[in-house]
Parts: C-alpha cells; structure tokens; sequence
C-alpha cells in the first residue's frame, strides 16, 4: 500500500499564507502567493548572509532635494511594511496577533460595545473641523463617521511628550488638532527625523492596521491638542472599510500607470491609505505658492494646471493665471511641491465634475518611493516645457504670486 508522507514544514508553510491571505484579503490568491513566496524565499536567503538588507533594498526618493527616505531611514518602517508579506525572523510574532484578525465582511464584530465618549458641543464642533479633511474617514458612511466620533477622546500633550513611541504595540489613531510634532526614527540604534506634522493630519494607523510594532515614534515639539481613536474602534470601523475600498479601487488602481511598476501588495497598501474627495466645475483643487501636504490621482474628470508668473511671455496680462496643461483620468499631481519641499508650482482647477484620490505627503515618502524615477524624468520635462512656454526667466521651483 502507498503510504504518502508529508513533507515537515509544509503544514506550516501552507498556515502562514493562508493566515496572510485571510488577514489581508488580497484581490487576487495567485500573485499574492507569488509575492508571498518570494518573499519568504528572499528573506530565507538573507537568513545566510546577516546582516539582512530590507527585502526591496533601498531607495532612493528623489531628487536630493528634502526627501528622507534614504537606506538607512527606510530598513526600519520598510521592514514593519513588509511584514505584509511576512519574512521568518518575524513571522512568530505575527502569528501571535493574527488571532485578532476578523474577516471584515463578517458583520458580528459589529455587536462589540460601542465605545463613547460623551463631549460637549464645543468639543464636537472642534472635533469635527479637526476630522474634516482626514482621508482615511473619507469614505466612510454617516453612520460609521459618527461612530468613530463619538469614540473618539481629547488628549492634551505637552512639549516634548511622546505621544507614540517605536516598537510599542499600537493602542490608539491620532488625528491633530493643533501642534507641531516630530516623525522620528531609530535605525542601527541612530534616530533621526524622517517628517513633520504641522497643525494638521493624522498618524498612528500603521500599527492598527497591519497589527504591527509602531513603525516610528512621535514627538510633539510644540503644545499640542489630538483626538484619540481606540484601537478596535478603529479596526471595526476603519479595516472592515478598507476592505471595501480595496474591491472598489483595485481595478482604477492597477490602471495608474505610474503605479503599474509596484507590487500588487504594494498597491493596495496605497489604497488603504487613499481619500477620495470630489470637485464642482471650477474648483480650486491646488493653489500656487502654498504649502503642500497632498498627492493627487484622478479618478474622473479633468483637471487644469495654471501658471502665474511675470515673464516676457505674458507681461501684458502681468500677473494672470496662463493654462500650462491638462490632466485627466489615470494622471496624477501635485508630487512637485512633495518632491521638491517647496511651495505649489501652479494651480489646479477642476474642469466639470473631477474625483481624485488624494495621498498625504507621509504616504507618498513611504510607499511611492519605487515610483521616483518616473516622476523625477516627468519633472525635467517640466523644466523642458517651461524654458520653451516662457524662455529661462521663470523658476519653477519658486514661482511667486
Ligand atoms: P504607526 O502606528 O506605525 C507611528 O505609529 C506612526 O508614524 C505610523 O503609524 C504613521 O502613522 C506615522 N514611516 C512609518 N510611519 C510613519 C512615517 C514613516 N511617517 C509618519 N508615520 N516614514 C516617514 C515618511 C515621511 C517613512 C520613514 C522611513
Ligand atoms: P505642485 O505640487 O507644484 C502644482 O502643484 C502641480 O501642477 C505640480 O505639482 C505638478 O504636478 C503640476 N510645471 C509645473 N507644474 C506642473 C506642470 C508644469 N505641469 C503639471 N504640473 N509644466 C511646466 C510649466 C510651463 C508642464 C507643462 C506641460
């Protein structure tokens, strides 16, 4: 009688993808089995050869002007990113918190207490101004934004304080009130300041959504006032959401050609992260000369670049707005700014009725990295377009108003 044996690891091997598969709901089991396996075979080779490099090696983001994301900067975060598709080292522990994993289609999370934090009408107004532009409640539902409202908490901080430290199991998202604060990172025992936050966004969803060590720590460097968001709240809410927002961009995604050089894994880490936000005809989407904090992909629609400047070209109509070009489904803008590290080089209009998906400037650094090159060369033909449209006189990095 034939007697099949199986292999020693296999069961395990299997386990791993299926409890990757199953926390992640990948769109398509096929590639990522093959990212997944890759990895795992990438990583058993680094495995021989301490000490490891970071699985997609380093990168460089761009232009030498400001952007941080260097070799050394990036092995840490990378390496909680590509835990995604987990390498062995890690692999026990990710294990271990996959228990909490829910399927996000299964509704019975659902009868977990609700969390409230009663508030006074000042505080909810407050509150709501401060969760106005915050992308990832974007495409949440009334009933769902105001759920995560209500579990929301104040949380005064001081200067210097750390409101979240690397390493530390992630317990609550922060969305900002007021303050400034410091993005920093350790690596090889050095730390270094990889970001800012002025005044506005969020942080700390990395650590709630990949059930990963806190990727950075954060330091507030001013006074400073945030808005909590618990841990299962979050996950309730805003991962079961996601899960829908990966089946309903996964295709628009996958036909941007500026992202058509990442991983599928890669990709949908963007649109865990992504808003969409809508534009009337005629609205100012960018402003020239302002601060930037913002990427921008057009889902539908068209949108306008306009240049103000004074040059020989349009000194008759002196300080007037002059279109430059047009963008339309599938493009993106607004990466000059974020590349850059200077203020808006134009304006940008919607032209009728425009969807974007917009990214915040900590998102672009860390995963559109592998996209730099293409965006870099786009740029030098702006230089090109703009000796041509107004002779040498302009610069586009500091346009004026
Ligand atoms: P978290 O839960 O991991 C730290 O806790 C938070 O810092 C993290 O979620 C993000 O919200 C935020 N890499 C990783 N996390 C970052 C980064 C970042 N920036 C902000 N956070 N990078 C900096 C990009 C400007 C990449 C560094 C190499
Ligand atoms: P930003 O962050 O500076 C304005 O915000 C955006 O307009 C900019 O990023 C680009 O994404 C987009 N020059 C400058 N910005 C341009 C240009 C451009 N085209 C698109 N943008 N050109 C040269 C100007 C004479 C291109 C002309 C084809």
């Amino acid at each position: 009688m034939s007697h099949i044996q199986i292999p020693p690891g296999l069961t395990e091997l299997l386990q791993g993808y299926t409890v990757e598969v199953l926390r992640q709901q990948p769109p398509d089991l096929v590639d990522f089995a093959v990212d997944y396996f890759t990895r795992l075979r990438e990583a058993r080779a680094q495995d021989h050869s301490p000490p490891a490099a970071p699985p997609s090696g380093p990168r460089d983001l761009g232009l030498g002007l400001g952007l941080v994301a260097d070799a050394d900067a990036d092995s840490e975060s990378e390496e909680d990113e590509d835990l995604d598709v987990p390498i062995p080292t890690r692999y026990d522990r990710r294990v271990s918190v996959c228990a909490e994993t829910f399927n996000p289609d299964e509704e019975e999370e659902d009868t977990d207490p609700r969390v409230i934090h009663p508030k006074t009408d000042e505080q909810r107004c407050r509150l709501q101004d401060a969760c106005k532009d915050i992308l990832l409640f974007k495409n949440l539902d009334q009933e769902q934004l105001s759920q995560v409202l209500d579990a929301m908490f104040e949380r005064i901080v001081k200067v210097d304080e750390h409101v979240i430290d690397q390493g530390d199991d992630g317990d609550n998202f922060y969305v900002i009130e007021r303050g400034t604060y410091d993005i920093l990172v350790t690596k090889d025992k050095q730390t270094r300041s990889v970001g800012q936050y002025d005044n506005r966004g969020s942080f700390g969803e990395l650590a709630l959504m990949y059930n990963t060590p806190r990727a950075a720590t954060i330091v507030a460097t001013s006074e400073g006032s945030l808005w909590g968001l618990d841990r299962v709240t979050f996950r309730r809410i805003i991962v079961k959401n996601n899960a829908k927002k990966r089946k309903t961009f996964e295709s628009f995604i996958e036909s941007v050609p500026l992202l058509k050089s990442l991983e599928v894994s890669e990709r949908m880490k963007i649109v865990d992260v992504i808003g969409e936000k809508n534009y009337k005809n005629g609205e100012r989407i960018i402003t020239q000369g302002e601060k930037a904090d913002s990427f921008y992909i057009i889902e539908s629609g068209e949108v306008s670049i306009l240049i103000k400047s004074k040059t020989k070209a349009n000194k008759d109509t002196g300080n007037q707005e002059v279109e430059i070009t047009r963008c339309h489904k599938g493009q993106y803008f607004g990466e000059l700014a974020l590349v850059t590290n200077k203020p808006r080089a134009a304006s940008a209009y919607a032209v009728g009725d425009v969807k974007c998906l917009v990214m915040d400037v900590q998102a672009f650094e860390r995963l559109l990295g592998p996209c730099m090159d293409i965006m870099k060369r786009n740029i030098s033909h702006y230089e090109e377009q703009l000796v041509k449209m107004f002779g040498s006189s302009v610069d586009l990095i500091d346009p004026g108003q």
